[in-house]
């Protein structure tokens, strides 16, 4: 059978359904598509589901219920086209992503088979401020949808965003905000990942990448060596007394931008403050003590599926930065990127990942990142809103 193009409409049996714009639609007004419901006229009851399934609330800082996660995820969640790599977040990082300040329990939502208990499925929504084109509305961020490898194709991923949305809706919540690799019914945005290798003998070995017919493996290891220490002067460890002058520079640094988060010193505590493993933040400090600059990535490990002598390979991804502006424009921010490769490289990260979106395409050329092929489409839901270009969304979803 001949594939339909993606942008064809009446495919979405699913999303066909839902308050999201169509994919011929070409978007002019701003704003929700249906209005808020009053509490009175939101279904009560949780939906029906299978009999041989129930709805559970998974309880995260119950270490047995943050494992069945961890385990549900990292043997069932996002892999390659090729299916050689599968993200494995740790379940600290689960923990992390899923309960920043105003978490809800009853958003962590599972299903578990009755009989066995196995988690089989999952979804998860926080609370944020999110900012489009200068309007502030408040909204979920919807991650982490999962439903085991046996059980797909049987209409489950449905059930799970039609339940987390009317467990969110009943708290008076109407919008969201999710990323996904695959197209959907429409998205605001579209980017493309970058990756930069910092490992460059461990990626070829796994085969993440490949030595161009015009490179030598001794070649590859000059190309991309960094050196061992930072090099903007005052580089050091973001620490919990660096939370009011880095949400200050954030907040200055991100409102240039049509599409973010909108951060308070509470959730750059939560996003920013160093865990091991998790969250890595530095901070530029002058003689003044002053806090002239930030930046952070992400510790995001993706299991080696097929044989090879390495189990992971272990990626830094860029997440919140703002650089100085004290008027070195576009050079201050390759700087401060290069350090954050420096200090990964410190780290035994192998890779360094980020999307072409914000200021990126500054850096991306000059610090040797090489284009991936995956791209990853920024949605919201019931919200109609022109596309954002891609340099103007800021929007991390971890
Ligand atoms: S994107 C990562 C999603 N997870 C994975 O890719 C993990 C591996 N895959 C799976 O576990 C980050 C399954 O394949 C999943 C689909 C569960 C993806 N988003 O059950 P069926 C996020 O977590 C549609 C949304 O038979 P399945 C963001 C698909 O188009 N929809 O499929 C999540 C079709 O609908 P259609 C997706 O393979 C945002 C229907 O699902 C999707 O067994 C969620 C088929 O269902 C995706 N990534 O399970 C939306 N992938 O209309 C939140 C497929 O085409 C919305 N589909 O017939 C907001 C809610 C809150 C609102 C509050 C106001």
């Amino acid at each position: 059978a001949k594939r339909r193009p993606k942008e064809d409409m009446s495919q979405y049996k699913f999303w066909g359904t839902q308050p999201v714009p169509r994919t011929d639609e070409v978007v002019t007004d701003e704003g929700p598509i249906e209005p808020n419901k009053p509490i009175s006229e939101i279904r009560a009851e949780p939906y029906p589901i299978h009999k041989d399934f129930e709805w559970v609330t998974v309880d995260l800082e119950d270490e047995a219920e943050n494992r069945d996660v961890y385990e549900l995820l990292s043997n069932n969640y996002v892999e390659d086209d090729e299916a050689t790599l599968r993200f494995d977040y740790s379940a600290e990082f689960i923990k992390w992503a899923l309960m920043p300040p105003g978490w809800r329990r009853d958003w962590h939502l599972g299903v578990r088979v009755k009989t066995s208990r196995k988690l089989v499925g999952f979804i998860g929504g926080i609370p944020a401020r999110v900012s489009v084109r200068g309007k502030e509305i408040s909204m979920v961020e919807i991650n982490f949808l999962c439903v085991h490898k046996k059980l797909r194709s049987k209409r489950l991923a449905p059930m799970l965003i039609k339940e987390v949305t009317r467990r969110i809706n009943l708290t008076g919540i109407f919008q969201a905000a999710y990323t996904a690799g695959v197209y959907l019914p429409k998205p605001v945005a579209t980017c493309r990942y970058y990756h930069r290798s910092l490992n460059p003998k461990k990626l070829v070995d796994t085969g993440f990448s490949y030595i161009p017919r015009n490179m030598t493996m001794a070649r590859m290891i000059r190309l991309y060596k960094v050196p061992e220490e930072p090099k903007t002067p005052g580089m050091r460890l973001m620490t919990a007394a660096d939370v009011p002058q880095v949400t200050k520079l954030l907040r200055k640094y991100q409102s240039k931008f049509e599409l973010y988060h909108m951060l308070n010193e509470e959730e750059v505590a939560h996003w920013l403050t160093p865990i091991d493993k998790v969250v890595y933040s530095y901070v530029v400090e002058d003689e003044k003590k002053r806090i002239t600059d930030v930046v952070s990535f992400y510790s995001l490990p993706s299991a080696v599926i097929g044989k090879s002598a390495h189990s992971h390979i272990n990626a830094a991804y860029l997440f919140h930065y703002a650089p100085s502006d004290l008027g070195a424009g576009d050079k201050r921010l390759q700087q401060i990127i290069y350090d954050a490769l420096i200090l990964a490289k410190a780290a035994s990260f192998d890779v360094f990942n980020c999307i072409e979106f914000m200021d990126n395409a500054k850096f991306i050329e000059p610090l040797k990142f090489g284009r991936g092929n995956g791209d990853l489409h920024f949605y919201l839901y019931n919200y109609r809103c022109a596309d954002v270009a891609r340099e103007n969304v800021a929007l991390f979803m971890v």
